[in-house]
């Protein structure tokens, strides 16, 4: 099948962009501007003719007051992934975001520039690739019952970690009646996603066991997840550096409050998560509560199970992982 390239005059505009062809490197006889920020989009649709995978290419004129994140969001069956592209660089070519299963008459690449920097966003060329019809692919990981566990900090305001377990069947996630903050880790082997592959989609499960003391989603505000590609500090086993140690993306999803004991909730990652995930080796979580404490000097924290949990598997922390190849 041959290409399916869709070059500016064919796509939707939304908003207010300007049509130039000053530059070189641009594809066919002209590209679109539009200010960065000004929630401008312009919308390329491939209406492919079979169901499959396709290799997702796009062309832009290269310069130095273009997004080195201009976003561009692949609609696929059943979801969306936002790749941020530079566009001060790789111009006059084809840069390839990714491969995603599209159905027969799908295929939308969507320009945006809201989150954009700095001052333009280009609309060029967007190309699909036909490559094959496999089906995506879900595969789904348990926490590494070694390295999960939960950090509990030192002392109320030291902002480091103190003590650590690692070897519960649960993990605490909120604070304790020293006014001290509990933060979780989660350890994925990721390194069985075929290096080849796009990972379209991914969401965290969790089950609760309990909660201790008072409801921490109602005292201490929103359970963040962190993300460590390949872990948190300088291994992938718990440690107390772990509480505060660098994440490679920061607020990948957050976590619901479950409705009760042994229910799970599922929360979907980010863009910047999905495209986090490591292939060649593990994928970390840190969970935390958006306060640290609600100085009330009493327990607020909830149990999940973790990797370490063997009497029902299905309880486990797991990440459900979609990629497509
Ligand atoms: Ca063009
Ligand atoms: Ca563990
Ligand atoms: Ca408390």
């Amino acid at each position: 099948m041959p290409d399916i390239i869709v070059d500016n005059p064919s796509a939707t505009f939304s908003g207010t962009w300007t049509t130039a062809s000053s530059a070189t490197d641009k594809y066919g006889a002209d590209y679109r501007y539009a200010t960065s920020g000004s929630g401008a989009t312009a919308t390329y649709n491939a209406n492919v003719p079979l169901a499959g995978n396709y290799r997702v290419s796009v062309w832009y004129p290269a310069g130095t007051n273009r997004a080195n994140n201009a976003p561009y969001t692949v609609n696929f069956n059943g979801g969306s992934l936002t790749y941020p592209v530079n566009q001060q660089v790789n111009g006059g070519q084809w840069v390839t975001l990714g491969t995603h299963y599209f159905a027969a008459g799908g295929g939308q690449v969507v320009i945006g520039t809201t989150g954009a920097n700095p001052s333009v966003v280009i609309a060029d060329a967007v190309r699909f690739t036909y490559l094959n019809s496999n089906a995506p692919v879900t595969v789904t990981f348990d926490s590494v019952a070694a390295d999960d566990g939960y950090v509990l900090e030192s002392s109320e305001t030291s902002n480091a970690g103190g003590t650590i377990n690692s070897s519960n069947t649960t993990f605490a996630v909120g604070d304790d009646s020293s006014k001290r903050q509990f933060k979780g880790i989660l350890s994925f082997d990721t390194s069985s996603i075929p290096d080849d592959a796009t990972i379209q989609k991914v969401s965290l499960k969790l089950t609760q066991y309990s909660i201790n003391g008072g409801d921490p989603w109602a005292s201490l505000g929103t359970l963040n997840v962190h993300l460590a590609n390949p872990y948190f500090g300088s291994s992938a086993s718990l440690a107390t550096e772990d509480f505060a140690a660098a994440a490679t993306v920061s607020g990948v999803a957050t976590v619901s409050k479950p409705s009760g004991n042994n229910v799970t909730v599922t929360s979907s990652l980010s863009s910047a998560g999905v495209l986090a995930v490591s292939k060649t080796g593990k994928t970390q979580f840190r969970l935390e509560f958006s306060l640290d404490d609600d100085n009330d000097a009493a327990n607020d924290y909830v149990n999940f199970y973790s990797g370490n949990y063997s009497t029902n598997t299905s309880y486990r922390p797991k990440l459900e992982v979609q990629y497509t190849r």
